[in-house]
């Protein structure tokens, strides 16, 4: 399919709840600090993690005058909520917590969150923004593929949809088949899933012989994990519709922190929720709008748990420039990395996004790859496995090999590091019907 089969960005009607996302810069900032100053009162009188770290560095709440004298609070860490699992930096009365989620993680104790009635309906609000920026309005057929239950995606994305006055159809994660016969039936044109668990989809029903592009899905609303504008690029092109990324963590309140708008071109942040910061990830020294670094939040409004200088571990910049959307709630980079999913082969720093980058642009190959790591002696190796198509298999063993010897040269070119490449085929790779695993690594020690 070409480009401009491609669905177009929907103008969006204005929402009333957006209009935050429009403020004057010098009312947003007032709003700001006004909520900072009290989000740090209700933290230091009723967390003693907080409490404990202020004191030792001698800040007090009234040691808040002004947006920047946020430097002077201390950073929030995963850690601290594992180490005071699971209700230990709770704000609230435990009577007053109407919601928990908890998000596992790769090692350990699940991380607990809690929201109070007043949370959920400011998470509901920032999930209305989020739809109402992509272009999603009142009547649309939403199908919810984030997964429902402990994980925040699921529930998240449906409150926010109700309240937008979409059709919410809360199909969750997993089973393929079923999303296949809503998709075919129920007149889909809005679809929240993570972007790897789409393209299984839209493979899977080609193979049901489904007539896509006679569909009316016109809208893709995807997050949950890393993915690049190669990515969306080719989600784009071969579905027909509009990809959007959106971005959230458990920690902040789920999905809602930020999302694109119909430019795509950057996430908006709901600023007045959600206080966005850049430090150096080594040092943790502030950095400046236009430098890239980890992203540090903290939450402006939210009462059961205020997470105040959260370190996202995700890695971005602050786009200080004006959207052309007209929004003044600043934006920041799609985040291609997280500062802990980097790894290190023969003293090399790799990050999985940039094999995607390179992989996808090469023809011949389909969005799914796998990265193995492995040590043969004291050497580590690392395997690149991406799927091709049946066109290039088909083609025979020349085909193949050129194919393989470009993906490596690309590889190189964008890694430094030549790398061994498997040609795998079609639909030969793990699906995930969540958060895919990029990454398996076989190295101990
Ligand atoms: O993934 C919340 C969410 C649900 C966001 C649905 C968007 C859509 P956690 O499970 O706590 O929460 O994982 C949060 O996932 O720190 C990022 O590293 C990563 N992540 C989330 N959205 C994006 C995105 C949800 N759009 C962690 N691009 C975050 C890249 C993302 N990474």
């Amino acid at each position: 399919m070409l480009e401009s089969a491609v669905a177009p960005a929907t103008q969006p009607t204005f929402h009333p709840l957006s209009a935050p996302d429009y403020l004057p810069a010098e009312q947003l900032r007032s709003l700001q600090l006004h909520r900072l100053q009290a989000i740090v009162a209700r933290a230091y009188e009723n967390v003693e993690l907080f409490r404990e770290r202020c004191d030792q560095r001698g800040v007090k709440p009234e040691s808040i005058q002004s947006l920047a004298d946020i430097r002077h609070l201390p950073f929030t860490v995963k850690n601290d909520l594992r180490d005071t699992y699971p209700f230990g930096l709770f704000a609230s009365p435990r009577e007053e917590i109407v919601r928990l989620h908890a998000s596992s993680g790769t090692t350990g104790k699940p991380i607990v969150v809690a929201y109070t009635q007043d949370d959920l309906d400011v998470w509901s609000e920032v999930m209305t923004r989020t739809f109402a920026a992509c272009g999603v309005h009142a009547g649309d057929m939403l199908q919810n593929a984030f997964g429902y239950g402990l994980f925040t995606g699921g529930l998240g994305a449906h409150q926010g949809a109700e309240r937008l006055g979409a059709t919410v159809i809360p199909i969750s994660g997993g089973n393929t088949e079923r999303q296949m016969m809503v998709l075919r039936d129920f007149g889909v044109t809005t679809l929240c899933a993570t972007p790897s668990y789409f393209l299984h989809l839209l493979e899977r029903a080609r193979d049901a012989g489904i007539d896509w592009p006679r569909l009316p899905l016109r809208v893709g609303i995807f997050g949950a994990e890393p993915w690049t504008e190669e990515m969306r690029q080719r989600i784009q092109t071969e579905s027909g519709i509009r990809a959007y990324d959106i971005y959230g963590l458990s920690e902040i309140i789920g999905p809602g922190v930020g999302s694109e708008c119909c430019a795509q071109d950057g996430l908006h942040i709901f600023e007045d929720h959600f206080y966005p910061e850049i430090i150096d990830p080594e040092t943790g020294t502030p950095l400046e709008d236009g430098e890239e670094g980890e992203l540090v939040l903290t939450t402006l409004s939210k009462q059961a748990m205020p997470m105040i200088r959260y370190r996202t571990r995700d890695i971005t910049t602050i786009l200080p420039e004006r959207c052309s959307c007209g929004r003044t709630v600043r934006r920041i980079r799609r985040i291609s990395r997280r500062s802990d999913d980097m790894f290190i082969i023969r003293g090399i720093n790799v990050f999985p996004a940039q094999v995607e980058t390179a992989l996808l642009q090469v023809e011949g190959t389909l969005p799914h790859y796998q990265i193995e790591l492995s040590r043969q002696g004291s050497l580590d190796q690392m395997e690149v496995a991406v799927e091709v198509t049946q066109t290039i298999l088909d083609a025979g063993q020349t085909a193949v090999d050129t194919l393989r010897h470009e993906l490596a040269s690309a590889l190189e070119h964008i890694i430094g590091l030549r790398v061994r490449v498997r040609l795998a085929d079609p639909q030969s790779l793990p699906r995930s019907e969540g958060k895919a695993k990029r990454v398996v690594d076989h190295r101990s020690g």
